[in-house]
């Protein structure tokens, strides 16, 4: 399924949420603290894009014609105050730790030290300032081969666990397997984090479904252990938006509302260079999806890329940088290693902002 039009918000300024209508001042993005004055019209003919920018008059005077229930209905979707997720207002930008529960090469003594670490590992994270923790014990980087279910669920469960009684942070789980979502669940995690979108387990929708909890959807092309070898789209931006657009379809015919979605280009996940700065430039686009918007840019490949640093730990700023460009665009979460820096970052950015430390405390 192709759309023929796509509106992505542009000109995207600071206004804060409680800001009177009285002089008309661009449109509401998203739920957060902003505005947009212009917006970028996409139209898709097959292989034709067509990529046009106008100021919002213009575009209602001129453009509206032969557009007028399409891009109206994708303005509203821009638009919407986004609910709460699992009780967290999205109302600004949420911080998404990292929790990787690593694979023991020890003995049982060494898991259980490795158990005991991850949770340690995400109660700082906590402390640090994070919403919601993003415990994963499958390894989806490129490359990466399979772990069997089992193997999953013993490094999982026992961190979610552990971290339950001591947190009120959310823990999602990162798994794209339906038991793993289901034990999790059980264990107190409070939302799914899937990056196949719920695609590649046969039994994950309904057992998404089942389960009650929000589901973040990220897009991805091919399986972990290829899918960087040669990816291909048509137009990588909008090609990720109908995938995200049909999940969330399938989704709701699952009986998964679409108050409990989230959705995510995936970073690094069957992408390129060009096709990673394409989706970071264009993040703006997915809100037209009607569901709050999730970037995880943290410490990959495209920075050594871009900026030529091999070692991830090196990456701090640069994940920085591609988060902040994220939370000027509206992105509601944020997925990060360095809960303290992009933390501090983030209440800088926001006192910059809009003159205030007050808009996102
Ligand atoms: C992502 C993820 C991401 C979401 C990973 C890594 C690879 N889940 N799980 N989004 N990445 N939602 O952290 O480098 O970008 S694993």
């Amino acid at each position: 399924m192709q759309r023929a039009i796509y509106v992505r918000p542009v000109g995207i300024f600071p206004a804060p949420l409680d800001e009177g209508e009285g002089a008309w001042s661009g449109l509401p993005l998203a739920g957060q603290p902003l505005r947009y004055a212009a917006v970028e019209i996409i139209e898709r003919d097959g292989a034709r894009v067509k990529r046009r920018i106008a100021a919002l008059g213009d575009a209602f005077e001129r453009d509206w014609g032969r557009h007028t229930l399409a891009a109206s209905d994708l303005m509203q979707a821009i638009g919407a105050a986004r609910p709460r997720l699992a009780g967290l207002a999205l109302d600004r930008p949420r911080i998404m730790g990292i929790v990787n529960v690593t694979p023991d090469s020890f003995s049982d003594g060494g898991r259980f030290v490795s158990v005991d670490a991850a949770v340690a590992h995400a109660l700082r994270l906590a402390e640090e300032g994070a919403d919601i923790l993003d415990i994963g014990g499958e390894s989806t980087r490129p490359g990466a081969d399979y772990v069997p279910v089992e193997e999953e669920l013993s490094r999982v469960l026992p961190v979610i666990e552990g971290l339950r009684p001591h947190t009120e942070a959310l823990i999602s789980i990162d798994t794209r397997k339906a038991e793993v979502m289901a034990r999790a669940a059980g264990a107190g995690a409070d939302i799914l984090n899937d990056v196949s979108a719920l695609t590649h387990d046969r039994d994950a929708l309904a057992v998404a479904a089942q389960t009650g909890l929000p589901v973040i959807l990220m897009h991805a092309q091919g399986d972990p252990k290829t899918m960087n070898d040669n990816p291909q789209y048509g137009d990588v931006v909008l090609d990720v938006f109908d995938f995200l657009e049909s999940r969330i379809a399938a989704c709701e015919a699952a009986g998964i509302p679409k108050a409990k979605l989230v959705v995510d280009p995936g970073i690094g996940f069957g992408k390129h260079l060009p096709h990673n700065v394409a989706v970071m430039a264009n993040i703006a686009l997915y809100h037209a999806l009607g569901v709050p918007v999730l970037l995880g840019a943290s410490r990959k490949k495209l920075i050594d890329h871009i900026s030529d640093v091999s070692n991830p730990q090196d990456r701090v700023p640069g994940s920085i940088a591609a988060a902040l460009a994220a939370a000027a665009r509206g992105v509601q979460i944020l997925r990060v290693h360095d809960v303290a820096a992009t933390r501090q970052a983030l209440s800088v950015w926001q006192a910059s902002m809009f003159g205030t430390d007050k808009v996102l405390a």
